[in-house]
């Protein structure tokens, strides 16, 4: 019986990803280095310091900063990734989000959100979801990054369900990994090829129904 869905922002309540990715391309090349969309793929669900370390590594130059200079250089992208979300509004919510939030809602299912972001509350502001979520556990909460099952059971624990009890919806492998190790039912918003450990793929929220929940049973 499934009592709680905990929510992963970036990639499966909205497409932020992208523009993430259009901010640390720029920050990338910057610094003469390049960043492709399937390196990308590997910066999902991290935190943005983690992925600082990433993209320094590959171009070489982890050891070419100070921590104050790092800081420096992911406040700098986080600026230009922030000037894309404050032109956010409720458009940019991905099809089906709310329509099935306001299933749960009506079934009694507790909504939490479980992301990696330190700009998630801003985000959900901006696309006027914050009303849905009833435990929001984010960037600015957590000590362990995905795959780390921390993010998520911390909103297990808020909702007081049991993992074994909740869903975690999920577009990054590492955030995938992180509510298997959590001991979660997962769905994977996405490509199979990337997200097949999980226990359910599907390209979108849109594709999910309270009946997608009975498969956990088999
Ligand atoms: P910020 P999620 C994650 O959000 C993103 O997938 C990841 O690309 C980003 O680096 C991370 O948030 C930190 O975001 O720079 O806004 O704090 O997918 O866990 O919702
Ligand atoms: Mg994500």
């Amino acid at each position: 019986m499934i009592k709680a869905c905990l929510f992963d922002l970036d990639g499966v309540v909205v497409d932020t990803a992208k523009y993430h990715y259009i901010a640390w391309k720029r920050l990338a090349n910057e610094l003469g280095i390049d960043l492709t969309e399937e390196e990308n793929e590997e910066l999902k669900g991290i935190s943005r310091m983690q992925t600082l370390e990433i993209i320094l590594t590959k171009g070489n130059l982890q050891n070419n900063f100070s921590e104050e200079e790092k800081a420096a250089l992911a406040a700098k992208k986080n600026d230009w990734y922030r000037e894309f979300v404050l032109k956010m509004d409720e458009k940019e919510v991905l099809p089906g989000v709310e329509d099935f939030l306001k299933v749960l809602q009506a079934n009694n299912i507790r909504i939490g959100l479980g992301s990696a972001s330190k700009n998630a509350a801003t985000i959900l502001e901006v696309t006027n979801m914050t009303a849905y979520f009833e435990v929001v556990i984010d960037g600015t909460k957590v000590t362990k990054s995905k795959p780390d099952p921390q993010t998520f059971l911390m909103g297990a624990e808020a909702l007081g369900v049991d993992p074994s009890e909740a869903v975690v919806f999920e577009d990054s492998y590492k955030g995938l990994k992180a509510g298997l190790a959590g001991g979660f039912y997962t769905i994977g918003i996405g490509e199979e090829r990337v997200l097949g450990e999980a226990h359910i793929v599907v390209e979108g929220v849109k594709d999910v129904t309270l009946a997608t929940f009975e498969a956990f049973n088999k």
